[in-house]
């Protein structure tokens, strides 16, 4: 799973980068000033401290995901203008957009705008990418009509059914994410890569004297919000000097501004949700306890192929315990003896926290 990190200039976008990679990830770096810096951080889980504590594996895998720090947007990347369609192109490959957006007060922080004003900004970004799927779209359009002139396919009539409606739905400024689609044009969708269809969270960095206090910014984004958006706030410079102190000076700190949880847990688990993904952990009498990422929805087979391809080959059962039992019961043995222990086959439905042992033949 690869998260882009984007907004427009000095938002503060690196400084969310920084604390993730500070937050466990490992940076994988810049290959040339022109590509984007990746880091990859472990998904915070509270349920796997716990596993670990009933199963003590040799290792504990946690599930991962990958962010990505883009360099800020300017007006007219959408058309292409300076480098914005090859920062374009790279954000294309990205599961899911994180937008940074300023909302905080700094005069030694230049600002693209001479005002605050994060609902703007959204819409600045916004346009650009409608710009920039617009083109996508009738460059493809172009080239299925040139196609079909050669040879009628019904794949591509399909496509290019699909492709009128997307320009037509652009045209009224609207993303794709609110395009209404079937379950298998959505399928074809998601290989057209464009920047409106893919699921969006809006982070506002807040000042710190906005810390506890409603923010009218999030409400208005919230209430413009289609498919597929959600919302949330930090403020990123509160968090990196968090970050710097000890474990026990930051619990005060964060105490003191009536912080409670980690802000930064937060942002990872909206993300997660976002994008609709479940975990699922294995790890019960072996040497390594792992968390899986899957789709919600997906199937046991599924869930044995996220493991291993042998696995959803020669799949025969899933055992399943949910760990909301186990952390009820205490210990596996318990959720035996309640009879809390289930047999799944290929069509069971995965669930958030299902700890699973597949058996398997090949
Ligand atoms: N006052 C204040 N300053 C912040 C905050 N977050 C970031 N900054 C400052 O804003 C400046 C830009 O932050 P970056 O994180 O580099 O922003 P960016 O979006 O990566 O900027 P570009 O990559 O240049 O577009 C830095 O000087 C940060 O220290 C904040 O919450 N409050
Ligand atoms: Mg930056």
């Amino acid at each position: 799973m690869r998260i882009g990190i984007i907004g427009l200039s000095a938002t503060g976008k690196t400084t969310l980068f920084n604390l993730l990679c500070q937050a466990g990830g490992s940076h994988v770096g810049h290959q040339s000033p022109k590509e984007p810096n990746v880091t990859v951080v472990k998904l915070p889980d509270r349920r796997m401290e716990y596993l670990a504590s009933l199963f003590h594996p040799k290792k504990l895998t946690h599930a991962t995901t990958e962010f990505v720090d883009f360099v800020s947007l300017t007006r007219g990347a959408g058309k292409g203008e300076g480098l914005g369609s090859h920062y374009l192109s790279q954000m294309r490959q990205a599961d899911a957009l994180l937008h940074v957006l300023r909302d905080f007060e700094d005069p030694g922080v230049a600002h693209v705008d001479t005002t605050i004003d994060p609902v703007r900004d959204a819409a600045v970004v916004n346009t650009e990418f409608l710009l920039a799927d617009l083109d996508t779209v009738e460059k493809r359009i172009a080239r299925l009509e040139l196609d079909l002139k050669k040879v009628k396919k019904d794949e591509a009539i399909r496509e290019l059914e699909l492709q009128r409606r997307c320009h037509a739905w652009l045209l009224t400024e609207k993303p794709i994410r609110d395009l209404p689609v079937s379950a298998d044009e959505e399928k074809i969708l998601r290989g057209f890569t464009l920047l409106t269809s893919k699921p969006l969270l809006y982070l506002l960095n807040i000042g710190e004297v906005k810390l506890g206090t409603p923010n009218p910014a999030a409400e208005s984004l919230r209430s413009l919000a289609g498919k597929d958006v959600a919302v949330t706030q930090l403020c990123l410079k509160v968090e990196w000097e968090i970050s710097q102190l000890s474990p026990e000076d930051a619990e005060v700190f964060r105490k003191d501004l009536g912080l409670t949880a980690e802000g930064f847990s937060e942002v990872l688990r909206a993300c997660f949700d976002l994008l609709g993904l479940i975990t699922f952990f294995t790890g019960e009498g072996g040497e390594e306890t792992r968390a899986w990422t899957i789709p919600a929805g997906a199937t046991a087979l599924k869930a044995a192929g996220a493991i291993h391809s042998d696995l959803e080959r020669g799949f025969i059962r899933a055992e399943i315990v949910n760990f909301a039992d186990l952390e009820a019961c205490g210990s596996m043995a318990a959720v035996r003896k309640k009879g809390l222990h289930r047999v799944e086959g290929k069509e069971y439905r995965m669930a958030d926290g299902d700890i699973v042992i597949v058996r398997f033949n090949i």
